[in-house]
């Protein structure tokens, strides 16, 4: 190593199961250099496609990034702009929002915010001053994965207690249902389920890398996995896999599961889902006869009964008895193992009485209503190009009368539409703490370099914007060094910060955690309700049903709208180097589809659903099942040919639980662009 050479150990706060440890390596008159950490158990030393070319590209780059506040001076979603001070900025902000809580109250301000960042502090800190004000959430979870929460609440009293990943080592079986690693969590691809020995299953419409690399794939039409789930309990029941011991003792609601599964021979799950009866008996028997752990995705529950999908997969493992025991399991996501005080920092504690949230869903509505929604502030958010039913959302931003605010480290669709902009420094410039996922790990975010221009972290710009709004509440100047103290005593480990920067990312556990080791459940009960009368008093069924969707109307396609490789939700689509990489915009049907239709892979054609048209270059691929149309998402509306992207395709309709996004729900038909 070269002695003018500096090297700082960080980690990658993005919305990724991976967090992977980062160093950035500096020398003297050269740019910085983002590489993975060689020693970090995930990274191996090699970050994504994605990251390696945005951390070193747009993310360095003060051409590309925000680096003033701005304040509009053209028409609203002209993206017009004049900078400014940040004192200009903050006071005129303040002016605005002052004026809002005096004469309609905090409420009438709306603010959005989602995983931009999954970092503790820059994800929770604005919270407490909005939470100070009064002002009106939009839940977050609500535009990802809350049917699954909702759904895995209601059976085990907890979406967040996953299982150690650690502990594959001593599974024999790895069932993924609807998630994609190869993908959305390439380190755990690579370096967790390839390797694993044990019988890997995918389930999953699309024939991904992740179910290439699988021994088995399993390929419903999608929205009909409760069948699926139905038919694995019918099997595990029938062989003798179903572990009644342990039913007896933690679950309530076992015998009803087991009388509605009677039904569900693998037989009648081939007609509902179109997968095998052969296949479905050769992976139930897999799943059910070892220790086995099951991967649910956050993709499966996108769906319009996304809630019942998951509540009926969630209970093979208590079926099987794979839970409590080394090698058994579930993961949706992993909240445990490191104890950090998430809420306080959101000032959950400080401010307990705040309006009740809305929901992504109900966004566009709210919104159109200029007494409820007269101030709008997005941070770690992009939705006018991530939510649904993208041209009336539009519509609702353009409001003369609502005042936005959009903190962003880049000029995105959504900063196009406020009223003033404000630069957010990037992860690679202020201190924080990320917590993986997927792994109970504990991981130092570090600074290694300066903000470019006038940008600040969330946690500062919410800091002046509590001074400039005249609230002197000591919480709301708390520094980022004391925040970060508490979190660390939180967690028990005994180390301060800079212990944790040093080591970069440690796991506060040594030994592979048992996923609900007590075997006391947070439901009403305390027991795994298989049958739930919370779930029924909130106008579900007791138990869940094999139910599934139907297939698309005549001429019809359904839509999946996943993750791809290349971009994460739309962070990085602005890149230069991965637009080159990314390509054109593209559908991907099958063959057979595409016959049909007479169109020709590389023709221009319309998709087209409720809601809207979009035209795109059509792919031919036999990864993609007939009777369906893959069009992932993540593009900037600006820039693409139609200023749109897949959500001008998807409406707001909420799936069954939660008020979730079904953004795998719609149904749509291509065809040829006319004139
Ligand atoms: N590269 C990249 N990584 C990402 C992201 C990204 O945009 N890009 N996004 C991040 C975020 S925010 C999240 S929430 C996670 C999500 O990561 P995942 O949990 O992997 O979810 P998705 O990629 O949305 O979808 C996973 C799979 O669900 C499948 N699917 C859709 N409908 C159904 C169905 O009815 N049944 C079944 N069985 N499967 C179905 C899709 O075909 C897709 O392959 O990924 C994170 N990681
Ligand atoms: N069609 C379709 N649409 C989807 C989905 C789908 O599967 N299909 N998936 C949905 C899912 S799972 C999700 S999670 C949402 C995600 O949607 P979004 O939450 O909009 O995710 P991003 O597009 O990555 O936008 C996050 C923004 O935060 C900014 N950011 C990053 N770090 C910071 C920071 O420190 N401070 C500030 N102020 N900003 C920062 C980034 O630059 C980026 O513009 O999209 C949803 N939309
Ligand atoms: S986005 Fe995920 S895979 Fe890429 S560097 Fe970050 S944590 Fe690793
Ligand atoms: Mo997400």
């Amino acid at each position: 190593m070269a002695a003018t050479e500096a090297r700082t150990r960080t980690t990658c706060p993005r919305d990724c199961y991976d967090a992977c440890g980062i160093v950035v390596v500096q020398r003297p008159g050269k740019a910085p250099q983002v590489r993975g950490d060689e020693a970090h158990p995930v990274s191996q030393g090699k970050l994504c496609r994605k990251c390696t070319t945005a951390y070193n590209g747009a993310f360095l780059d003060p051409k590309v990034r925000l680096t003033r506040p701005l304040i509009r001076s053209g028409p609203k979603g002209t993206a017009t702009f004049r900078e400014a001070s940040w004192d200009e900025a903050l006071a005129y902000i303040a002016e605005r929002l002052n004026g809002i809580v005096a004469t309609a109250g905090g409420q009438a301000i709306t603010y959005a915010h989602y995983t931009g960042t999954c970092s503790v502090l820059a994800y929770g800190f604005p919270l407490r001053l909005l939470r100070r004000l009064g002002a009106t959430e939009v839940d977050p979870d609500t535009v990802c994965n809350n049917a699954g929460h909702v759904a895995l609440g209601y059976v085990y009293g907890d979406s967040c207690d996953g299982f150690d990943p650690r502990t594959a080592a001593d599974a024999d079986c790895i069932l993924v249902w609807g998630c994609n690693p190869s993908v959305t969590a390439p380190h755990q691809q690579e370096h967790w389920l390839e390797p694993h020995p044990g019988t890997v299953i995918v389930v999953d419409p699309i024939r991904t890398d992740t179910a290439k690399q699988a021994d088995l794939h399993l390929q419903p039409r999608p929205g009909t996995d409760a069948a699926l789930a139905f038919a694995f309990l019918h099997i595990a029941f029938r062989d003798g896999h179903a572990d009644r011991a342990f039913l007896a003792a933690h679950s309530i609601g076992w015998e009803e599961l087991e009388a509605l599964a009677a039904e569900c021979t693998p037989a009648w799950a081939e007609q509902q889902t179109g997968v095998a009866a052969t296949l479905i008996e050769q992976a139930a028997r897999a799943y059910g006869s070892g220790r086995s752990l099951l991967w649910i995705g956050q993709g499966l529950q996108r769906q319009p009964q996304g809630g019942n999908v998951v509540r009926a997969v969630a209970a093979l493992p208590a079926v099987t008895g794979n839970l409590a025991r080394p090698g058994s399991g579930f993961l949706y996501l992993n909240g445990a193992g490191r104890d950090l005080d998430e809420d306080h920092i959101a000032g959950l504690d400080l401010y307990p009485d705040v309006p009740e949230p809305i929901g992504h869903m109900d966004l566009v509505e709210h919104l159109a209503d200029a007494q409820a929604a007269q101030a709008l502030v997005c941070f770690n958010i992009n939705l006018a190009a991530s939510n649904p039913d993208q041209v009336r959302l539009r519509a609702a931003l353009l409001r003369e009368d609502l005042f936005t605010i959009v903190l962003d480290l880049f000029p995105t669709d959504t900063a196009d539409l406020a009223d003033v902009v404000l630069p957010a420094a990037s992860f690679l410039e202020f201190d924080d703490i990320v917590a993986s996922y997927f792994h109970r790990s504990l991981s130092a975010q570090v600074r290694a370099i300066d903000p470019p221009g006038e940008a600040l972290s969330n946690m500062e710009i919410f800091r002046r914007l509590a001074a400039a709004l005249g609230l002197d509440d000591p919480a709301l100047h708390v520094g980022d060094a004391a925040l970060l103290e508490h979190l660390m005593q939180g967690t028990g480990t005994g180390l301060t910060f800079a212990d944790l920067a040093e080591r970069g990312t440690i796991w506060p556990a040594s030994e592979p955690d048992l996923q609900f080791a007590d075997l006391a459940f947070a439901t009403p009960s305390g027991k795994i309700e298989l049958a739930s009368a919370e779930a029924e008093a909130a106008g579900h069924g007791r138990l869940p049903h094999a139910g599934v969707d139907a297939p698309p109307a005549a001429g019809r396609l359904r839509l999946l709208s996943p993750a791809m490789g290349w971009i994460l939700n739309t962070s990085f689509a602005n890149d230069p180097k991965i637009r080159d990489h990314a390509g054109p915009e593209r559908v991907f049907v099958h063959a057979d589809e595409a016959r049909t239709r007479a169109l020709e892979a590389g023709a221009l054609v319309r998709v087209a659903s409720e809601t809207g048209t979009l035209d795109v270059l059509l792919a031919i691929s036999d990864d993609v099942p007939r009777g369906v149309a893959l069009l992932p998402k993540g593009r900037w509306l600006k820039q693409e040919p139609g200023q749109a992207n897949v959500n001008v395709l998807n409406p707001s309709r909420a799936a069954d639980m939660g008020r979730s996004a079904t953004f795998h729900g719609t149904e749509v038909t291509i065809g040829p662009v006319s004139g």
